[in-house]
């Protein structure tokens, strides 16, 4: 995944300065899709010229290094095509000279940005530099700019349209990708097509659009060998085209981008893979669908097809003739927060692809290994060490405990787990053969950060477990895991990461199972719990399936309560503390993880018929411990709500239960977290308190 973003403006006056600002902020709204690099090419001084800026990691970094160019910032066109990347390599690591835009050789003949993957890339590098072309980057995307190349200069005239090159070279790429070409030989014109990877075309004019459509101009209709006519600036087709004396092509020509005076004017074109980039700009958007070739000239849009083998396979929407240019009312906030009510619900609801993005990548299910990148020449040290101290603060804490029980199985190494600030309070002793893990979605934690100084001053090993790149956790500690649980969005977003914990859980399961991949006597349990891993996404959809029965608990059992214990064991205790925490700080309601094996010793005093009580009896080897801790329960008049595996026959009749499908004992939690999350939600939804602010919260506390 990656962020694309494409500028086009034409016969509208922009100075160098306000190009580059456009496609700045357009990669920063999209960051939150890569962010290991950034890069964008603008037109130069002279006709045909490109000036490239790139830079390795965030965005702000490369504004920086525009910032400090001595180009000339006020140089103006009056129509001018400029595109921008943010990277998440695939291919190469990231670096300046991997960063997109990506050239097909030194004088840029054709530059284009990437997102995705072209699968046959291997096999047209090694045919393209057969026949003489060299390589300057390890992307796959390369093979795709000098494939363009060649194909130009094989063409004996020359007089290839810009659209027939690209779709010329799309016919060699096997993959799924999103792509946008801009070259010299064509200037002032962009090509941008996609085959999987989402893309959408913003417009932006002064005046009213006469229509809201453009017609899809299907190979064939239009001929589509006549390269020569095709190649005219106003070809028949063309939006803008005069009126033509051929009715057909009058009937199906489409005059979006006519005001309503039918004059040419002056119009913008943003190309971006999420809206979120462009409606600060403009609402009316065009999205397009696979196989779609969108060619920008003049002031103009055409929407040309693909025509593959495979045509059978193409869906309603790719069919129709037209593309209609939406208008996005909404703000950004309520787009990216979708059809959700709330960013809390929707980051719920985006579980089941927020594992997928912390194990992509890294998990690779077909050979059972995993790979952590970042830890990769930390292993051997780790292996060695004395102990492991895990350091966090709420919910990462909890996701420290979750995992505590398999990484001390998978490792033998012993674990200790601390809370951030108990930590410093104690000056607990470290010592160099110890690695500490600092655990923190934000990365800015203050008193992880001083917990990490602190280890660092005493020469152990510190490793990283955070979200945000760049921040400072990640950047002090010697090494780390980013768990890429999506973006922290600027505009507007929930203040409670409810993907945090899902996601660290993850991460610290990846760790404990790299670290002990060469033990051998552990094998099938690694392959039991990376299978678990692979049903994950889907078990969390079946879960989330529960969402009305939970507002029903919500509304209905737990309506008036005052107070909620949530009880389990083992894996399921750190499930307890997490769902608890949830509770209390959306929903202000007391609430409390309680370890179901210390129920005799006190907390059994505060159960009665009138105490609400949730208890975890999920299926693993303690599970009759857990029914013991029932049976005590429901002994002193307690009515359980009792969260158990779809298919637990042995829960006694008339219990209200919650249940949730069965997985690998330490992957558990990871489903049965979720009804609590939405509990949580319902609670508060249900007392009217806005979830997204809850008081007395800082998004990050960055104070001690
Ligand atoms: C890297 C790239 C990712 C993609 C991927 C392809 C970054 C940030 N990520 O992801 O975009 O190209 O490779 O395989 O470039 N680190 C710390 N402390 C922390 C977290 C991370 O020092 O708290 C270090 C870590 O040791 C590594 C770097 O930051 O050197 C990137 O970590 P990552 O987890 O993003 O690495 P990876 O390989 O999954
Ligand atoms: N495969 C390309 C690369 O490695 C693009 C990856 C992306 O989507 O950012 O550079
Ligand atoms: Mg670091």
């Amino acid at each position: 995944m990656c962020g694309i973003f494409g500028y086009c403006s034409f016969l509208k006056e922009k100075k160098r300065q306000e190009v580059l600002d456009v496609l700045c902020n357009g990669l920063q709204r999209e960051e939150y899709r890569g962010y290991d690099s950034a890069g964008l090419g603008v037109d130069g001084d002279k006709p045909g010229e490109v000036l490239f800026f790139k830079e390795v990691g965030k965005v702000a970094g490369l504004r920086k290094k525009i910032a400090s160019s001595s180009v000339d910032f006020e140089k103006t066109f009056v129509s001018q095509v400029s595109i921008a990347h943010t990277r998440w390599a695939t291919h190469g690591p990231p670096s300046e000279r991997n960063c997109h835009p990506v050239a097909s050789d030194p004088t840029a003949d054709f530059l284009l940005v990437h997102n995705g993957i072209v699968t046959n890339a291997g096999e047209l590098r090694l045919v393209l530099q057969k026949r003489g072309y060299t390589f300057r980057t390890e992307t796959d995307t390369e093979a795709a700019a000098i494939l363009t190349k060649y194909i130009y200069d094989s063409q004996p005239d020359k007089r290839i349209n810009f659209t027939d090159l690209v779709k010329a070279v799309l016919k060699e790429l096997e993959g799924s990708f999103a792509f946008v070409f801009k070259s010299r030989h064509y200037p002032n014109e962009v090509v941008t097509a996609r085959r999987g990877s989402p893309l959408l075309i913003g417009v932006k004019t002064d005046k009213k659009l006469k229509v809201d459509f453009v017609d899809v101009e299907f190979a064939g209709q239009t001929d589509e060998n006549k390269v020569e006519s095709l190649h005219q600036p106003n070809s028949p087709t063309a939006l803008l085209a005069p009126p033509s004396a051929n009715p057909k092509v009058l009937r199906t020509q489409s005059r979006a981008f006519m005001s309503e005076d039918g004059l040419p004017q002056p119009i913008e074109f943003f190309i971006a893979s999420d809206a979120a980039a462009i409606v600060e700009h403009t609402k009316r958007v065009l999205y397009l669908e696979d196989d779609d070739i969108a060619h920008i000239t003049d002031g103009q849009l055409h929407i040309h097809r693909l025509r593959r083998k495979e045509e059978g396979h193409q869906t309603p929407s790719q069919i129709a003739t037209t593309r209609t240019i939406e208008t996005l009312e909404l703000e950004i906030a309520a787009i990216m927060k979708g059809k959700f009510d709330t960013f809390m619900q929707k980051e719920i609801y985006e579980q089941p692809e927020s594992v997928v993005n912390t194990m992509r990548g890294r998990v690779n299910f077909d050979t059972s290994r995993i790979t952590l990148g970042g830890l990769r020449a930390y292993l051997p040290i780790m292996r060695r060490c004395r102990r492991m101290v895990f350091i966090a603060c709420g919910t990462s804490y909890h996701s420290c405990i979750a995992t505590r029980a398999i990484f001390e199985e998978l490792t033998e190494i012993p674990v200790s787990i601390e809370l951030a600030s108990d930590f410093l309070d104690r000056k607990t002793p470290i010592f160099r053969d110890d690695v500490c893990v600092f655990l923190s979605q934000s990365g800015e934690t203050a008193d992880t950060i001083l917990a990490l100084r602190y280890c660092l001053e005493r020469g152990a090993l510190c490793v990283g477990v955070v979200n945000t790149v760049g921040s400072t956790i990640s950047r002090e500690t010697h090494c780390g895991v980013h768990i890429n649980a999506g973006p922290e969005v600027g505009v507007a977003s929930t203040k409670v990461r409810v993907t945090a914990y899902t996601s660290q859980y993850i991460a610290l399961l990846m760790m404990a199972l790299q670290l002990s991949e060469d033990r051998i006597s552990f094998t099938e349990r690694r392959n039991q719990i990376i299978a678990g891993l692979h049903e994950l996404p889907g078990q969390i959809k079946v879960v989330l399936e529960q969402d009305r029965a939970l507002q029903q608990l919500a509304t209905t059992v737990l309506a008036n309560s005052k107070s909620l214990l949530i009880m389990g064991r083992g894996y399921q205790y750190a499930t307890c503390l997490e769902g608890a925490l949830k509770i209390k700080e959306i929903s202000y309601m007391h609430s409390e993880g309680i370890l179901a094996g210390e129920l005799k010793h006190g907390p059994l005093a505060l159960v009665d018929e009138n105490m609400p009580v949730i208890i975890i009896m999920t299926q693993d080897s303690l599970y009759p411990k857990v029914q013991s801790a029932f049976a005590q329960i429901t002994a002193r008049k307690a009515q359980p709500i009792v969260m158990c595996c779809e298919n637990d026959e042995s829960i006694p009749q008339g219990a209200k239960t919650v249940r949730v499908p069965k997985t690998v004992d330490c992957l558990q939690g990871l489903l049965n977290v979720i009804p609590l999350q939405l509990l949580s939600y319902h609670l508060a939804v249900k007392n009217g308190y806005d979830v997204d602010f809850p008081r007395n919260l800082a998004k990050s506390v960055t104070v001690e």
